[in-house]
């Protein structure tokens, strides 16, 4: 699916994860590799130029201490994406039955995905029914049969009516069986004064919770004016694209609907029953640039040291209110944040920390993590009780030394003593001059 696209965006990423340095000439580089990509899947030209100077504005301004700057980018580029996709939905299945019409022009995919569709909700444990309403091609309740018997779903079909109204009103008081009743009404080459009748007749007697729009990925972004059609005539709020599987201008039609305020419900991906796919933007760009791993990149956007975190412990230790436990937190997040040093000296009046304390990284911060573990609550809270007996318990609880938590506690002893010396006073001024820009430029 959109096989041409993900290649390009996927290997995009790929690169960028590769290089070595990250700056402006990768950035304009990547930003014109998308720009390209994207126009040559039929994205809007405007859409896409628009998408650019966001991820640009984004980039330039968002740089925080979450992310290094090149998954800042990468995050950037893929919440963007996902932005000119819409929010994605899902069908509400509230009442019972829920009605649905699948509306759309000829050869659409209307009837495949009826046939799809029920299936799906089948799986999900739903009764599903599905309505023949397709009245004006002669085959087309045999299709709705065989497919049916497919999916092994009741259908209702009449081959001899001609008004499909009808149809609704001959197995009208079946419905209340069902929690979901698909209908499939007739396609026209285009939304015509026949077609329009036809869909508001069904609507009237049919009396759907949605009316959903199929429309077919090749047309590109003649899905907007198609979308713009059918939203005017029955209100259009969810839209199918289907046969996504076989078009390069897929990216087109996915852009195309929101511009009309419908979003994307399922996308068809081919012509066997199972290739539905519940439409989700997040998920769909994660899969579009390869990035497999995107939960552990929003994990860590969650988890990650904020800049007001920083702030706040900087804050808490220059007020002399510095525990173990916030030694713990500031080792966390400076595990986060990389280099311990280059953050310190950005801190006004943090210069002249001793060098053990600056050199706090790796397999000693490690270290100081694991002690700080065995302690217990009280301990951690006040590291005057971590003497004597105390430290052997510690030691032999974390496995280390005893001296190592003696080590521990004088590298604690020293921070509190630094932060003791600070004069009050000069507190005030911390926020403004804690060098975020600086800070920020760093990682
Ligand atoms: N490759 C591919 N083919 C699809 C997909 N969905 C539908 N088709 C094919 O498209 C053709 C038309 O599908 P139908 O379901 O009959 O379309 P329709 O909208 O009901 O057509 P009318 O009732 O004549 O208006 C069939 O050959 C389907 O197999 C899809 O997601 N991928
Ligand atoms: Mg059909």
């Amino acid at each position: 699916m959109l096989g041409d696209l993900q290649d390009k965006l996927s290997n995009i990423v790929r690169k960028l994860q590769g290089t070595a340095h990250f700056d402006e000439t990768v950035l304009t580089d990547v930003l014109a590799e998308l720009q390209k990509s994207l126009i040559s899947a039929d994205v809007d030209v405007k859409l896409v130029y628009s998408f650019i100077e966001q991820v640009k504005k984004r980039v330039k301004e968002e740089k925080g201490l979450k992310f290094t700057q090149r998954e800042q980018f990468i995050y950037v580029i893929y919440e963007e994406l996902a932005n000119i996709l819409g929010t994605g939905k899902t069908l509400e299945i509230k009442e019972k039955p829920t009605k649905i019409l699948l509306v759309g022009l000829f050869g659409s995919g209307k009837t495949t995905t009826a046939a799809k569709i029920a299936k799906y909700y089948k799986k999900r444990g739903y009764k599903v029914a599905l309505l023949g309403l397709d009245t004006y091609r002669p085959a087309a309740m045999q299709q709705i049969k065989q497919l049916a018997e497919q999916v092994q779903v009741p259908y209702f079909i009449d081959t001899a009516e001609k008004k499909p109204e009808n149809v609704v009103k001959k197995f009208e008081k079946e419905f209340p069986k069902y929690d979901i009743i698909i209908g499939d009404s007739a396609g026209r080459n285009a939304l015509d004064k026949e077609l329009q009748k036809e869909i508001k007749d069904i609507k009237r007697e049919f009396q759907p919770a949605e009316s959903i729009l199929v429309i077919p990925a090749d047309i590109g972004q003649n899905a907007k004016e198609q979308a713009r059609m059918f939203k005017e005539l029955v209100n259009i709020k969810s839209v199918i694209i289907t046969r996504m599987d076989g078009t390069a201008r897929g990216g087109g039609a996915l852009t195309a609907c929101k511009e009309t305020g419908s979003q994307i419900l399922f996308i068809g991906t081919g012509e066997k029953i199972d290739e539905l796919e519940e439409f989700n933007p997040k998920n769909f760009v994660s899969q579009l640039l390869g990035l497999g791993d995107i939960n552990t990149l929003l994990k860590k956007a969650e988890e990650a040291f904020t800049v007001e975190q920083a702030k706040d412990a900087t804050k808490k230790f220059l007020e002399g209110k510095f525990t173990f436990i916030d030694f713990y937190e500031q080792l966390q997040g400076i595990k986060k944040m990389g280099d311990f040093k280059k953050v310190i000296n950005l801190i006004p009046g943090l210069g002249g920390l001793p060098k053990e304390l600056l050199d706090l990284q790796g397999d000693k911060m490690a270290k100081f993590e694991h002690i700080l573990k065995s302690m217990t609550f009280e301990e951690l809270q006040d590291p005057d009780l971590v003497t004597g007996t105390r430290i052997q318990r510690i030691a032999f609880g974390s496995g280390v030394p005893e001296d190592e938590v003696r080590e521990l506690v004088k590298s604690f002893r020293q921070l509190s003593k630094i932060s003791k010396k600070f004069d009050p006073r000069k507190m005030k001024g911390i926020e403004k001059n804690f060098n975020l820009k600086k800070l920020q430029g760093m990682m």
